[in-house]
């Protein structure tokens, strides 16, 4: 069986984690292949960091730092604190010393030469994912923020990563751009994966900044309406919050609202003909939302008008409490794609 995700940081990393665990416990067979969100990208100190495959290639390989959900466990920032006594910029970003590792190998081979997906293989050689980890685009992207300034008409972009971190996405945010990504070509096997798949599954990852900006590199978003694949998501909103990260001020800038229903309606369904000027068409055949459970109020309310949209829906509880709640999701996406596959 041939499973394909589109996955961002945490959120991604974490859902695949639980997917990979319901495969093996229920003895199912399957390829995974990951395609990584590469907006998040920065080049800091000279190095590159790529934030969502690392998130990725350390969560599946076991060296994530759990709390976290970034860079290594057993972490120091000792370099960080150097840097910062030289008073050079950017002090506002988590450079970890085990983490510094990875930038330098990524770098070096980079500057050798070799595309972003070469040097993630090169990478994962060592980290074991299990999955086969693409990242987006070989070619250069950035995620930018659009962002008023302090004085009137002072309109600003910074990296995503500035927004995000520096100031903890409390800039009101006008507009995400890939910078570059009108122009990216999807990487070696970005399409193939999604044509080829069995199963696409787009996990509860920012559905802006994260899947949001895989779907913005040409070609993909028409690979999904066109594989024969069922293309199923995991509301990233559950009881009207995001349950991580700072999602809601990222919809809100593309006036989508939090929750588990316009973040579906956002996506949009595949099986809708082709509105004119519709802006790339719908990806969905199916959704989950949250049904409740824990402490979590319920979207069950989402479930009739997404299924009267086309898509069809259904309430299950969607809280990644840990891998053995993952690996529960992960069967109910498994067991939504089969019954709306056409
Ligand atoms: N997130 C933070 O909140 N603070 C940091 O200092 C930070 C550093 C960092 C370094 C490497 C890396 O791979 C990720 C890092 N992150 C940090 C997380 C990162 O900003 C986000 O995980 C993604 O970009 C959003 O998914």
């Amino acid at each position: 069986m041939r499973i394909t995700l589109l996955a961002g940081g945490i959120g991604g990393a974490r859902f695949t984690r639980g997917l990979l665990h319901h495969l093996r416990t229920s003895g199912i067979d399957a390829d995974v292949a990951v395609i990584g969100n590469t907006g998040d990208d920065i080049r800091v100190f000279g190095l590159q960091v790529c934030p969502d495959l690392d998130s990725v290639m350390y969560t599946l390989g076991g060296g994530i730092s759990e709390e976290r959900g970034w860079g290594r466990e057993d972490e120091t920032f000792v370099v960080k604190g150097e840097l910062a006594n030289y008073g050079v910029e950017p002090t506002w970003f988590g450079l970890g010393d085990r983490d510094t590792a990875t930038h330098l190998v990524r770098t070096q081979m980079l500057d050798a030469g070799y595309p972003l997906s070469a040097v993630t293989e090169a990478l994962c050689a060592r980290w074991q994912p299990g999955v086969r980890l693409i990242p987006m685009t070989d070619d250069r992207v950035e995620t930018h923020v659009v962002v008023d300034g302090e004085e009137t008409g002072t309109r600003r972009a910074l990296h995503f990563q500035e927004w995000w971190i520096r100031y903890r996405a409390s800039l009101p945010a006008l507009a995400f751009v890939l910078v570059g990504g009108d122009t990216a070509k999807p990487a070696p096997g970005v399409l193939e994966v999604i044509a080829e798949a069995d199963v696409v599954l787009l996990p509860p990852s920012n559905p802006v900044v994260s899947i949001g900006m895989v779907l913005q590199v040409p070609g993909v978003r028409e690979a999904l309406r066109s594989t024969a694949a069922p293309v199923v998501g995991v509301s990233p909103i559950v009881g009207g919050a995001p349950v991580r990260g700072m999602a809601d001020a990222c919809l809100a800038a593309i006036g989508v609202d939090t929750t588990a229903e316009a973040v579906a309606r956002h996506y949009g369904p595949r099986v809708a003909a082709l509105p004119a000027g519709a802006d790339g068409g719908g990806i969905l055949d199916g959704w989950l939302v949250h049904d409740g459970t824990g402490s979590m109020a319920s979207d069950a309310s989402a479930v009739d008008p997404l299924t009267a949209l086309g898509i069809p829906t259904r309430a299950v509880p969607l809280l990644m409490t840990d891998v053995e709640a993952t690996a529960a999701i992960a069967a109910q996406a498994l067991a939504l794609a089969e019954d709306v596959r056409r």
